[in-house]
């Protein structure tokens, strides 16, 4: 099958691996129907996958209980000195890294199929898309790879036709031997997983786990850590952003892009139907964004994704109806409770909890059982096609222009539903303090308190100072086209614990107060920490919500801002002299601005 691969780099590559991984056979993977059926049939009869009965074309997965998240801790970026990773990225160096991982390789793949998956990140044949190829041994990524990018015998074509590409090398590090039997989800030992990324040479190995970031390397892999390195050198921006249309009654269209750390929202975000009146909300993307200037100066974003890898757990028909209808065919479960009618279910998803299910460890599950039927991190893996409010534009090679950036994080307090930036480099600023409590989509403490600059802690491809920097030079290069930048935090709560914010729909009434603000239409309060929506100016026409809760949503505690301050400072020190000057100015004039 490989020999009649053209393209001469691809050929070698693959020889190379095929011959380190040492893989029973290899087999070219074209992105068909047939090929997806074929693969999931293969996976039904090894008893890995589950069909339901109540979603045509879907399919359940159980993972190893160990291998349930992206692994922060054993994602490296390998650059030449550690300096150039910066301090928020683990570092070894590229020598002794590709040592330990060639070790690791060797005959890695016995007994299994090495998958090479030719993919595009962003529309076939788009000026901002990238080609990728994936080799991996695991079936259910080829899967995967089939809903959340481009596999096509087209980008082969491309291939074949000499277009240059990104190696992304996976395993999942449990060869067979002959006669050996099989598990459920094969993965290698926490230590022994390295999910790495060589930014200098565009280049991704990643060995031991089969779970969504670090198995999937189109997503974060590419599109974020190695693409943000690219998109420094070449002038654009590669960024963990949700993006939407809103159309105002008029008809007026708004591009907005939003950063979030995993599992703040953005999908729900992203999918939102609006409560105000004649507003109309499209999805065009989920989790990452793609920027570049365009010949008119302003910003234009694509999509580089083809699908959707939500959290499961919470979404329902009352937080994301959107999506709710996105995943009732043609999708991949993990992790998720198996009904007993064949269905799958998660924790939030009806108010009435079955009372029976298997859970995602395949137990017996009732309501009085003691862990949860549906792990924190399920996921369903859904096209984007299927979203009922896809944009039409969605797929735009040329993309759409940004209008307005939000930043956010989780924050029980402090920090006000929403104020915006007075400018670039305060904007700029507000990314490179955000700051959430962490959540389960990642692998470690939940609720503590994390700066999440930009929310691309884990997800920036080189030394974060010189990411600020990038930042601050795109604003200079975009002048007046820039984007505002506003930040919000839809999850205050009440000393006794209580959300404030309705949030989800609601947030609409947040969205449609940003656009009145970049049409000149609305005043706002100048504050210390920023513009906050004059009394009266955020819409709240039919909504059950006090005067006493808005102004506690609204309310500006300065001391307990003042009292960010030595924290926000610990955090810039970490990134020494490639800190930019104009940030730690920024940081100066909040403090004076709280005395
Ligand atoms: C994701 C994440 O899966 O950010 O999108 O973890
Ligand atoms: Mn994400």
């Amino acid at each position: 099958m490989a020999m009649s691969v053209k393209n001469e780099k691809l050929n070698k590559w693959i020889r190379e691996v095929a011959d380190m991984c040492q893989p029973e056979s290899v087999y070219v993977c074209n992105g068909t129907k047939e090929e997806y059926d074929l693969m999931m049939a293969k996976m039904i009869a090894g008893g890995s996958a589950t069909p339901l009965k109540k979603r045509p074309g879907s399919y359940l997965f159980r993972s190893d209980p160990s291998d349930v998240a992206r692994v922060e801790d054993r994602t490296y970026i390998s650059t030449s000195s550690r300096e150039e990773a910066g301090p928020t990225n683990n570092w070894v160096n590229p020598t002794e890294l590709k040592e330990t991982m060639k070790g690791l390789y060797k005959g890695c793949m016995k007994g299994r199929t090495m998958y090479v998956i030719p993919f595009s990140m962003g529309p076939i044949g788009s000026p901002i898309s990238k080609i990728g190829v994936e080799i991996s041994d695991s079936p259910y990524v080829v899967c995967n790879m089939h809903i959340m990018t481009r596999v096509s015998s087209r980008v082969m074509e491309l291939l074949d036709a000499g277009e240059d590409f990104i190696p992304c090398l996976h395993s999942i590090g449990a060869p067979l031997a002959p006669g050996q039997e099989d598990v459920q989800w094969p993965c290698a030992p926490i230590e022994s997983k390295y999910i790495s990324h060589f930014p200098e040479e565009n280049l991704i190995w990643s060995y031991g786990s089969g779970y969504g970031g670090n198995a999937l390397l189109g997503k974060k892999c590419l599109a974020l850590r190695i693409a943000s390195a690219m998109a420094r050198r070449e002038g654009w921006m590669a960024e963990h952003m949700l993006i939407l249309r809103l159309t105002n009654p008029e008809g007026k269209q708004y591009h907005i892009a939003a950063a979030f750390p995993s599992a703040c929202g953005k999908t729900n975000l992203a999918m939102m139907r609006p409560t105000i009146q004649g507003w109309k909300c499209e999805c065009i993307g989920d989790d990452i964004a793609w920027m570049k200037i365009g010949p008119d100066g302003r910003l234009y974003a694509i999509n580089p994704e083809n699908g959707f890898f939500g959290v499961a757990p919470g979404t329902s028909y009352d937080t994301n109806p959107m999506a709710m209808d996105t995943v009732r065919e043609n999708v991949i479960f993990t992790n998720c409770a198996l009904t007993d009618d064949g269905d799958v279910w998660w924790e939030g998803m009806t108010d009435e909890v079955p009372p029976h299910l298997i859970d995602w460890k395949g137990r017996d599950w009732t309501p009085h059982s003691r862990e949860d039927a549906a792990h924190a991190n399920a996921r369903f893996t859904a096209p984007a096609s299927q979203c009922p409010v896809i944009c039409k534009d969605w797929e735009n090679p040329n993309g759409v222009p940004i209008d307005i950036f939000i930043f956010g994080g989780r924050r029980n307090s402090v920090v006000p539903l929403v104020f915006e930036a007075y400018d670039w480099d305060h904007g700029v600023f507000l990314g490179a303090t955000a700051a959430s409590e962490t959540t389960s989509a990642n692998i470690g403490a939940v609720g503590n308190l994390r700066r999440d600059p930009f929310a691309m802690t884990p997800f920036c491809g080189y030394n974060m100072g010189d990411y600020f920097r990038h930042w601050l030079d795109m604003g200079d290069r975009l002048g007046k086209n820039a984007p505002r930048i506003f930040y919000v935090n839809w999850f205050r709560k009440s000393p006794e614990g209580m959300f404030l914010w309705p949030g989800f729909s609601d947030n609409s009434r947040v969205l449609k107060w940003m656009c009145e603000r970049i049409d000149g239409r609305v005043e706002a309060q100048k504050t210390p920490i920023g513009f906050l929506p004059a009394e009266g100016d955020l819409d709240l026409a039919g909504l059950d919500i006090s005067p006493e809760i808005m102004k506690e949503l609204m309310r500006i505690d300065t001391d307990a801002w003042a009292a960010e301050i030595p924290d926000i400072r610990a955090h810039f020190a970490k990134f020494g002299n490639r800190l930019p000057e104009r940030l730690a100015v920024q940081l100066e004039a909040l403090r004076r601005r709280l005395e």
